[in-house]
């Protein structure tokens, strides 16, 4: 498209002033895609599934049914909407829900099949496209846009739109959604550096909605913000492109989300390890030192990351030969030390022609570039110097893209972090491109045409880390990739792992990471995590690196780092008593390393985050006593670890925790809980974790890195309560070949009857040899020791500590269905 024709279009939106409504209807039904049309504007409702209702409208026609977000199989798998007219309006239905449009306003109420309302549109039209002028970047809503409009339930919760700072709940609370390089932001900062226009809205009965708005403009959220009860969302351009969620508990709303938008690709076991880095080790004999010291002081670490630094003149795809004399023998003797290397590299290419720079040349040579609107190629300055940007919204681009890899694989590089794709530009106001750059967008199901730096400008990290990993499973097929990205949009968990950017060594920044991590796990994005200790500011105090590990160590992304003027900040930092302490909390997380391996196994396959909040398991506790089913700063490992860290993270003073209910055990004492609310007085040592009665919690033994071999047992921990099960889930941490077969999958039960107690292990699934030839069951809470303990006709010695009350049984390894008897009699109670 010429200017002149691109020109035209913006006039064409800009014709579709403010809609009145009235007049005739003009429907015209369709068992699938159901459409009417009301005064010019024309919309669309099709039912994805039961649950999921997809509505999309138009001025004059539809929009382009084209996404980033949602491919195209799941946009078009469609279930029947059962239509019945009336004179004023026209009710559709699913197996689950009802939606009726007003035919004078177009006015939309979703119900379900109970007759309870969904959403329901703000009284009058829900839905109004106003003048648009697309340069303008204002982001007041009278603008121009799309700007929808929707009563609020009076007990209704909201979450998501990944880690948009502020409380957990975002009641009361409003965004823009402008990817944004926000070094040191704060509480209140908005935009930050992703875009995900996805809310979870949750009423106190735990009935549940989610809505995506697929739309990649600058778009905004307010709920009850401006207006009192009333939800507004919209975008300055852009399509009118909404999902609808509907189930009876949250967790199914965040199950849907992944339904429309994917889950994650299972990350490798060493991405779960202990990662280090700065800006920048800076050599490799200072990268060199930081991987001897955490193997010489016993820290189990995974990964070393290499900053911009290790760079030739920061361009991308360099490596510095004085920084790093021989890169590919650093990462060979890294990985001899079982380490992974993780190399950044930014997405903006050094304007360097005529110098041997080859992703510029071959970038020139196949046009990949962004253009300014007068065809020239956009130049700006960032760490390079003048810098070109690849145009990833074309097919070929990624592809070219993910060739630049290619040295970089070969030499080992585990892998690839990809920063400043907002994309973030020195020297320039609005820190970043100019809004009417061209983009080209070709292939990816969307119809081939120019689009402007003001569409694509959310979509371009996601499609930058796509690029990525792509080109890396190209390279290596066979091998799981780990991308790390600052920005993306929604679905952009189908390729990268991300982190929250650029906070602040504060104690305030530790607590908000919580409400952050929690909110990007309930967006897709649960492989996830901040940067420990904090990037901005001056150095932490050993406390609050202390503490920040000791939370970090639950985080589903475990990565200390740290910013280029800031102190040392490796867990050695401050004092051997906090070296101590630091290195335990590591240590627990090796241990812990198949409970964690299995969430993320769950989350690559339903989408359930890591890391969330305690609503999302006990839903029934939502807004009892304001706490979102406990106090505020807790969150949940799994359904079965409960983190509680002080609120006021430096405080001294004691506060009160409320579990989800009795029962509950200690995870560090083991020992049951004989209340559900608790006062703890603050220690540094100790990180208050709690375990869900009926927990069968996989452990091993301590190892220095996922790539050792664990040398023992596997442990159950059986945490006797209702519905007492557990999930193994082992496969060789690296490769692809878990999907022929090649792992292990297997349910740990335990009941308590009146005989006594039975270990159910099930017959394992999959292949894969584990590496274990014992397995070591410890059941707490135990109130006495048993009779005998039966295994087949076998009976096994058993050990039964009466402090701890806890019982310990060791049987051998055995690759078939198995029970433990532990018995009683019939007077044990
Ligand atoms: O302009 O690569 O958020 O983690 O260390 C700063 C240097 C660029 C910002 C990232 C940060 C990284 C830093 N980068």
């Amino acid at each position: 498209m010429s200017k002149r024709q691109m020109g035209r279009r913006l006039r064409l939106l800009a014709s579709a002033v403010i809609i009145v409504f009235s007049g005739a209807a003009n429907a015209v039904e369709n068992s699938s895609r159901y459409t009417i049309n009301k005064n010019g504007v024309q919309l669309q409702i099709t039912a994805l599934r039961d649950d999921i209702i997809r509505i999309r409208a138009g001025v004059g026609a539809l929009p382009e049914d084209a996404s980033w977000a949602v491919n195209s199989e799941i946009r078009n798998r469609l279930v029947p909407l059962h239509v019945s007219p009336s004179d004023s309006s026209v009710t559709l239905s699913t197996d689950a829900l009802v939606i009726t449009i007003t035919r004078e306003n177009l006015h939309i109420l979703i119900a379900d099949n109970r007759g309870r309302i969904v959403l329901d549109d703000a009284p009058g039209a829900g839905l109004v496209f106003s003048a648009q002028n697309n340069s303008d970047v204002s982001l007041s809503p009278a603008a121009g846009g799309i700007h929808l409009r929707k009563s609020m339930p009076v007990d209704a919760h909201y979450f998501g739109l990944g880690d948009k700072g502020g409380p957990l709940d975002r009641l009361g609370e409003a965004f823009t959604l402008w990817n944004t390089d926000a070094y040191g932001f704060g509480e209140t900062t908005d935009s930050l550096y992703k875009s995900i226009p996805f809310f979870l809205g949750v009423l106190e009965s735990g009935r549940s909605f989610g809505v995506f708005f697929d739309n990649t403009w600058r778009s905004y959220f307010d709920f009850g913000k401006t207006e009192r009860s009333i939800l507004r969302f919209g975008a300055e351009g852009g399509p009118l492109d909404y999902y609808v969620m509907a189930a009876a508990e949250p967790k199914q709303v965040v199950q849907s989300y992944a339904y429309l938008t994917g889950t994650a690709p299972f990350a490798p076991l060493w991405a779960l390890g202990f990662q280090q880095s700065r800006y920048s080790y800076e050599t490799e004999i200072e990268a060199r030192g930081i991987a001897n010291r955490l193997r010489a002081e016993h820290f189990p670490a995974d990964v070393l990351y290499l900053d911009i630094d290790y760079q030739d003149r920061d361009r991308p795809f360099t490596v510095s030969k004085s920084a790093f004399p021989d890169l590919p023998k650093f990462i060979t003797d890294l990985a001899a030390m079982d380490f992974k290397v993780v190399l950044i590299t930014d997405l903006h290419i050094a304007n360097a022609p005529h110098q041997n720079y080859q992703p510029f040349d071959s970038g020139m040579a196949k046009d990949v570039f962004l253009k300014r609107i007068d065809g020239s190629i956009y130049s700006a300055n960032v760490w390079p110097g003048q810098s070109v940007f690849p145009d990833f919204s074309r097919d070929s681009v990624r592809d070219w893209w993910g060739g630049l890899y290619q040295d970089f694989v070969k030499a080992g590089a585990a892998g690839f972090w990809n920063d400043m794709n907002e994309p973030a530009i020195f020297d320039v106001r609005d820190k970043t491109m100019p809004l009417d750059t061209v983009h080209q967008i070709e292939g990816a199901g969307f119809a081939s045409r120019k689009a402007s730096h003001a569409e694509m400008h959310n979509v371009y990290g996601m499609l930058n880390s796509r690029a990525t990993y792509e080109g890396l499973l190209r390279l290596t097929p066979n091998l799981r990739p780990f991308v790390l990205t600052r920005a993306s949009y929604a679905g952009g968990q189908r390729y990268a792992a991300t982190w929250t950017g650029d906070n602040v060594s504060t104690w305030g920044h530790l607590r908000m990471s919580i409400a952050q991590l929690n909110n990007l796990g309930l967006s897709g994005f649960s492989l996830a995590g901040d940067d420990i200790g904090g990037y901005a500011g001056a150095g932490p105090s050993p406390d609050l690196l202390t503490r920040w590990i000791e939370i970090g160590a639950f985080n589903p992304i475990f990565r200390d780092h740290a910013g280029k003027e800031k102190p040392p900040q490796e867990p050695w930092v401050g004092g051997s008593e906090h070296v101590a302490i630091r290195r335990r909390y590591i240590e627990e997380r090796y241990r812990l390393m198949p409970y964690l391996y299995a969430l993320a196994e769950e989350n690559s396959r339903l989408g359930l985050p890591l890391m969330r909040p305690v609503f999302l398991e006990f839903p029934h506790l939502l807004g009892k006593g304001g706490g979102l089913g406990g106090s505020a700063d807790q969150f949940m490992l799994g359904p079965n670890l409960l983190i509680a860290p002080a609120t006021e993270g430096e405080s001294p003073y004691p506060y009160t925790i409320k579990l989800p209910g009795d029962g509950w055990y200690d995870y560090w004492l083991g020992k049951k809980l004989k209340t559900a609310t608790l006062v703890e007085t603050p220690q540094l040592e100790r990180l208050p974790v709690f375990v869900r009665p009926g927990a069968i919690l996989p452990r091993q033994p301590l190892v220095q890195s996922t790539s050792q071999k664990p040398i023992g047992p596997l442990q159950l921990a059986i945490y006797p309560g209702a519905d007492c099960s557990g999930q193994l889930y082992f496969d060789d941490g690296l490769s692809f070949a878990y999907k022929n077969g090649e792992y292990l999958r297997q349910t740990v039960t335990c009941h308590i009857g009146i005989n006594g107690i039975v270990v159910e292990l099930s017959k394992r699934a999959g292949r894969y040899k584990p590496w274990w030839h014992q397995i070591d069951l410890c059941i707490y809470g135990v109130a006495a020791a048993p009779q005998r303990v039966l295994w087949g006709k076998k009976t096994l010695d058993s050990h039964y500590d009466v402090d701890q009350q806890t019982l310990r049984i060791s049987l051998p390894d055995i690759d078939r269905e198995t029970r433990v008897v532990i018995e009683y009699g019939r007077d044990h109670s």
